[in-house]
Parts: C-alpha cells; sequence; structure tokens
C-alpha cells in the first residue's frame, strides 16, 4: 500500500520518503505509526512525549525521566549513567513491545513523533498528559541535516548539499515533515484541550530550565516538595541532564543505539552534537534563514505561536 503513496526525496539515503494524509515517512516508520494508531492502548496515567526529530527528545526524555525516578534513584545511581536517554523512554513507533513492560515498572514515559492527526486515538480520548516540544525551524533543519549526512556516510551514501536540503525541509520533504504543520497540529490541540498539554520552547528551556523542570514536575503530578527545592534536588536533576554531562558520558560518547535492529543502528553520539541555541548561524546563508523565517512568519501567522 504505502508503496503507492507519493514519493520524496529521503534526503539521498537509498529509501525514500512517502507521503500520507499530509506528512512525509520513511516506509518503516509509516507503518509502525500506522499500526500504533490500530494497537497502542493508552491508559489515562501515560504521560506522552511529543517533539519532531532533532528538537529536544533526549533531554526531554532525561529530564522527565529523572524526575518521575527521583525517589528510587539520585544522580549516583540513575540509569541515565549508563543509559542513554532513548533507552529509559519507550518510542511508540519502536518499542509498542518495550513500552508494555515499561509500564509494569511504574514508568508512565512514552515519546512519539508522531504528527497530532496520527495520533491513537486512545490517546485522546483516554485524557493522558501530553508534554510537546519544539524548536526554531533554522536549528532544527541544521540538526537534522548533520544527522542525515552521518547517517548517510554510515550507509555509504553521499549526503546531499546543504541547499538541496534546505528546499526539500522548506517543502515539507523531510521526516515527519512538514515541520510547521506538525508543530501547529499540537499548537491547535493545546488551545482546545488547554488543562492537558504543556507546551514547551527548547530556546526557553535553555533561558531557565530550572523554571520549567518544576513546571514539568508540577504537570506530570510530581512537584518539588519545598524540602527537595532546599536540597536543590532540581538543579542536580538539571545538571544531570545537561547536555555538557550527558554528552561526556561514557555510554553517550561509545554505545550505539539500536544496535542489532538492522540499518537503524546509529552511534548514540550522534545524538549528542551542540546543544546550542542559534547554532544555525554558523551553517545558514542569510537568504536560507529568511527563506525559512517567511515560511514560519507565514504558516504560523495567525496562530499565536511563534518559533524563532
Ligand atoms: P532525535 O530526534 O534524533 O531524537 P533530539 O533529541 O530531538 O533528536 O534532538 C537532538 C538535538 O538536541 C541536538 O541538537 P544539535 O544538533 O543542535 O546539537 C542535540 O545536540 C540536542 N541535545 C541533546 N541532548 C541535549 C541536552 N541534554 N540538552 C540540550 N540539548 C541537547
Amino acid at each position: 500500500m504505502i508503496s503507492n503513496f507519493p514519493k520524496g526525496n529521503n534526503w539521498g539515503l537509498p529509501d525514500h520518503l512517502y507521503q500520507y494524509q499530509g506528512f512525509w515517512f520513511t516506509p518503516l516508520f509509516l507503518q509502525r505509526v500506522m499500526l500504533a494508531q490500530q494497537q497502542f492502548e493508552a491508559q489515562p496515567t501515560n504521560i506522552i512525549l511529543y517533539s519532531a526529530p532533532r528538537t529536544g527528545t533526549a533531554w526531554l526524555k532525561s529530564l522527565t525521566f529523572a524526575t518521575i525516578t527521583r525517589t528510587s534513584y539520585d544522580d549516583s545511581t540513575t540509569p541515565l549513567l549508563f543509559k542513554m536517554p532513548h533507552d529509559v523512554v519507550p518510542f511508540m513507533e519502536l518499542d509498542h513491545a518495550h513500552f508494555s513492560a515499561n509500564r509494569h515498572l511504574g514508568i508512565p514515559l512514552l515519546a512519539t513523533h508522531a504528527p497530532y492527526s496520527f495520533l491513537p486515538a486512545s490517546i485522546i480520548d483516554s485524557g493522558c498528559k501530553i508534554i510537546y516540544i519544539c524548536r526554531d525551524p533554522k536549528d532544527t533543519f541544521v540538526s537534522m541535516y548533520h544527522i542525515l549526512t552521518r547517517y548517510a556516510k554510515s550507509q555509504n551514501t553521499q549526503p546531499i548539499e546543504l541547499d538541496e536540503a534546505v528546499e526539500l525541509f522548506c517543502e515539507g520533504v523531510s521526516w515527519y515533515g512538514p515541520y510547521w504543520d506538525r508543530v501547529l497540529g499540537y499548537w491547535n490541540a493545546m488551545l482546545e484541550h488547554p488543562d492537558k498539554f504543556i507546551f514547551l520552547k527548547y530556546e526557553e528551556m535553555n533561558e531557565d530550565i530550572v523554571l520549567y523542570l518544576k513546571k514539568l514536575a508540577e504537570f506530570m503530578g510530581c512537584p518539588f516538595s519545598s524540602e527537595e527545592q532546599q536540597k536543590g534536588v532540581p538543579e542536580k536533576i538539571v545538571k544531570m541532564c545537561s547536555f555538557e554531562n550527558l554528552s561526556n558520558l561514557e555510554v553517550n560518547k561509545s554505545g550505539k543505539h539500536r544496535e542489532g535492529q538492522g540499518n537503524l543502528g546509529i552511534e548514540n553520539n550522534i545524538y549528542f552534537r551542540k546543544g546550542k541555541v542559534e547554532d544555525w548561524k554558523n551553517y545558514l546563508t542569510p537568504k536560507m534563514a529568511t527563506r525559512l523565517d517567511q515560511i514560519t512568519q507565514q504558516k504560523l501567522s495567525s496562530s499565536g505561536l511563534s518559533l524563532n
């Protein structure tokens, strides 16, 4: 069925992207999103982490995981010391079975990159909490371009040039793209169900991460007590989950994620590049940046949301 959908360039990688109901996916991910739509049974206690690729998923996973498990572990015992963030919070598209297992451990977190309109109905109907993180499209694009060029090299494929990738991203032809449409999908859903959502921006979190961690803890139903605050627990979690700390842990420097799962296997350090705001200034020409900003303004103009 998928092979009949409109085909697009997967930024030079051997397989194509396919467009379905307005969004672009690799065949494997589209298949898995569709499977999850049919089979995934959310519980009201679930907390779902939504993000587009390269917008801060690993950071959000580590922060929420460390916060939720803080009565079981501290910064010298947390599994984050020996497992990468993507391995402590299951990913709906690929870890369906793993998620069921984690439920028994009392970890209610689940992550997905699926656009809002593709969510399993049980997630929307069950009333579970939803945490969304988004990022300036320019930094998102630059981060995506880097992971794809590294991935292409690991597959012995010639990566596409930056200007070609900008073109594709602007046309919406990118993993789970168009980027703007998916952010808007969640933004509009948040406006409809404000009590269920917390909507985060990577840039704002960078400015005051302790404040946002406290908001997250409250939203997840496990606020920091005044005693914890006096002991500096939020600050310790922030330090544990910082880019500097995580990217220097042996597991994140040298391990391999999804090893043995076909061409999904990839070095863990690919997930930790620079962790900076406005790194796009080092890569995009003014013309490219203006083009991306214009699309952002055009697409979000009547939404009340800004992304740059
Ligand atoms: P994914 O979609 O491949 O899982 P995701 O974790 O969403 O990626 O985002 C990766 C970005 O978050 C990278 O940004 P960069 O390419 O601009 O550097 C990565 O470096 C950054 N990142 C990873 N961990 C952290 C962290 N602890 N704090 C801040 N940024 C981080």
